[in-house]
């Protein structure tokens, strides 16, 4: 048995109720050793995983890190939230009651540290000193030290955030254990894993794996899930799946704020890291503070203001390149300490390598290993097609790496929020952007925020696979009430953000072209928006909201395919009539939605069906 006091001791962990928490898990648990961390114990702990082979060194003082073949990405089904009240199941939470979900996981992880060194990690889902602080702070207990080092790049880490908390009990418990990944039963009847946030003890407990969401607690667990519980329970806040970030005009120094809710993979990192079009570059600054998670509530003076929790990004890497995201690719050069998962791996010059990089694969392809380290020269005929990297392999780094992070990204007071943007990926139907002005439509539209099946279901063509305001995997109580929490927190503004939805994804039904050219050029879209905001230009009402009329976007210096744009301004009424259709049946899955929000359906259907 570990002597954990003489342990916590050492580290100067003081506050009491974490020494008791993390003596019990380590009870659980049983590992032979356990390691406060802090930050400045990176380079130490890179070192370690180096000479244990659990990181490969790339080149400029990078690393390169392997999760075993079946555990490279979130898994919804076996994730759940547990409250001890049943009112707090929706449709897509998965809920469950608290107590038999702590026991099976209590069960699951009993003695499963055996042999390994359990870390402790003291952290804080916010910049240091914010209004939200005390749902922020928590301590996750892994066993396994590549997970210290992508928490001590995502979150803040270290002892004093949780020494000094003004209400010392006001912690999150966070506990990861690896488990025997080889035998877990992985998509079987018989999956041991088992991802649970017991939201109502501030309690997360996940089992399993070593991947992303699922073994850094602090990022979707803590951040979203349970943060989304708090902001409920406390009445103070919204915990979304959001970027943020900043757009100033140079010319008159005005600056406007906007997050924005894409669910995962459509394009949130690409967006919140973006520069403006060469052709605005002289006029317009666009500054980055997050890419996947938002915090909002009111402020003192009557407007939403929003921080990003996190302290780092993991992003998608497929498709990441010079072109597609400059300050993404300047974020993880030589020297900024960065992590790349399950993407391919040079074992010679230490290089790394994902779909979508640069054209094509490398040409010579000595050194070169697969994301699962098979050597690319080796591979048969048959698998010569195969990706290098797994499709959802990411890079880590730090915020404080992307060459247009904001000035102000650790301010605690956030930023005042301007527009509230949701968007999906959806071939038609959508267009580029529409403006809302009523804050229940703008609910109501995040309500029905969808992205397309990567396939289309049997006959249902068109069909969208629903997302609530990107938080569907994350929501951590019924969507009705969720609806209402809203509606109550920025209904609390006396100065409402304007909502809108957009599209970057629409194509051409003959060749499949995107109508839009997307990436930078989205920032002319966002401009109109403000503009709109700010009265300077009227744009076109439509029963779904207001588009841009085409002289109001700015388009200077954009070439576009003759017709497209026309095709991007323009709603299709019988689509859009069939797609009322879906929503009703959406909507009516939850219980207790608001009135408000039927009302604003009704409205919208009705100014539709008048169109
Ligand atoms: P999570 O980190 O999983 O929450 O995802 P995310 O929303 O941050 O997604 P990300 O920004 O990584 O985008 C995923 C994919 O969308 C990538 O393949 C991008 O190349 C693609 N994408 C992003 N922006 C655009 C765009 O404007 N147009 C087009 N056509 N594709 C885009
Ligand atoms: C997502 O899947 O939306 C992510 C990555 O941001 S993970 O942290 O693995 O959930
Ligand atoms: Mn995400």
């Amino acid at each position: 048995m570990v002597d954990v006091d003489r342990v916590l001791d050492e580290a100067g962990l003081k506050n009491e109720h974490v020494r008791e928490y993390v003596a019990y898990w380590a009870g659980v648990t049983t590992p032979d050793r356990i390691e406060v961390v802090s930050a400045s114990d990176d380079a130490r702990l890179l070192q370690e995983s180096i000479e244990a082979g659990e990181l490969l060194p790339v080149s400029g003082g990078r690393y390169y890190s392997r999760s075993y073949y079946k555990d490279t990405a979130r898994s919804e089904e076996r994730t759940v939230v547990a409250t001890s009240d049943p009112a707090d199941k929706g449709v897509y939470n998965n809920w469950k009651p608290a107590d038999e979900t702590v026991e099976t996981l209590t069960e699951r992880m009993r003695g499963q540290s055996a042999g390994k060194t359990m870390y402790v990690i003291p952290y804080l889902m916010s910049p240091a000193g914010s209004p939200l602080e005390q749902y922020a702070a928590g301590v996750e207990l892994t066993d396994s030290r590549p997970v210290v080092q992508q928490m001590i790049r995502m979150a803040r880490v270290g002892v004093d955030y949780i020494n000094n908390l003004a209400d010392p009990t006001s912690f999150v418990r966070a506990v990861h254990v690896t488990g025997d990944l080889p035998n877990l039963g992985q998509g079987t009847d018989d999956d041991q894993r088992l991802f649970a946030t017991v939201a109502d003890q501030r309690t997360i407990l996940h089992f399993g794996s070593s991947y992303g969401g699922n073994a850094l607690l602090g990022k979707i667990a803590h951040g979203l899930r349970q943060a989304c519980y708090d902001g409920r329970a406390s009445g103070r806040f919204l915990a979304e799946q959001f970027l943020l970030l900043g757009i100033t005009d140079k010319q008159t120094g005005k600056k406007w704020n906007i997050v924005g809710g894409f669910p995962s993979a459509s394009g949130k990192t690409n967006l919140s890291m973006t520069l403006a079009p060469d052709a605005l570059g002289d006029r317009y600054y666009v500054e980055f503070y997050g890419d996947d998670i938002a915090w909002l509530w009111v402020g003192d003076d009557g407007k939403i203001y929003a921080f990003n929790p996190e302290n780092g990004v993991f992003g998608v890497a497929k498709d990441t390149n010079e072109k597609t995201n400059p300050t993404a690719m300047e974020s993880i050069l030589p020297g900024t300490g960065a992590i790349f998962t399950n993407v391919a791996y040079n074992e010679k010059t230490q290089d790394v390598w994902w779909e979508g990089k640069t054209k094509t694969p490398p040409e010579d392809l000595d050194g070169w290993l697969d994301w699962k380290g098979k050597p690319i020269a080796e591979r048969s005929p048959e698998e010569r097609d195969e990706p290098w990297a797994h499709p959802n392999s990411r890079f880590t780094t730090t915020l404080a790496n992307v060459p247009n992070v904001a000035k102000d990204f650790e301010d605690p007071q956030g930023v005042p929020v301007d527009a509230i943007i949701f968007g999906g990926r959806t071939r038609d139907r959508e267009p580029l952007i529409r403006a809302i002005t009523d804050l229940a439509e703008g609910v109501y539209d995040g309500l029905t925020l969808g992205a397309e099946a990567t396939f289309a279901a049997d006959g249902k063509e068109g069909i969208l696979r629903y997302d609530p305001m990107s938080m569907r995997p994350f929501l951590a109580y019924g969507e009705g009430d969720y609806a209402a929490h809203w509606l109550k927190i920025i209904g609390a503004a006396t100065e409402q953000p304007i909502f809108a939805h957009v599209n970057w994804f629409q194509r051409d039904p003959e060749d499949g072209h995107f109508l839009w050219p997307g990436y930078r050029e989205n920032l002319r879209a966002l401009l109109w928006l403000v503009q709109f905001k700010d009265g300077e230009v009227t744009g076109r009402q439509t029963p779904v909201g207001v588009l841009p009329l085409e002289e109001e976007l700015n388009l200077e210096g954009l070439e576009m395919v003759e017709g497209d744009l026309d095709k991007i301004l323009t709603i299709d009424k019988e689509r859009w009539l069939q797609e009322i259709g879906f929503r009703e049946e959406h909507l009516a899955q939850f219980e207790r939605l608001p009135e408000e929000i039927w009302e604003a359906h009704r409205r919208v259907a009705r100014a539709l069906e008048e169109s």
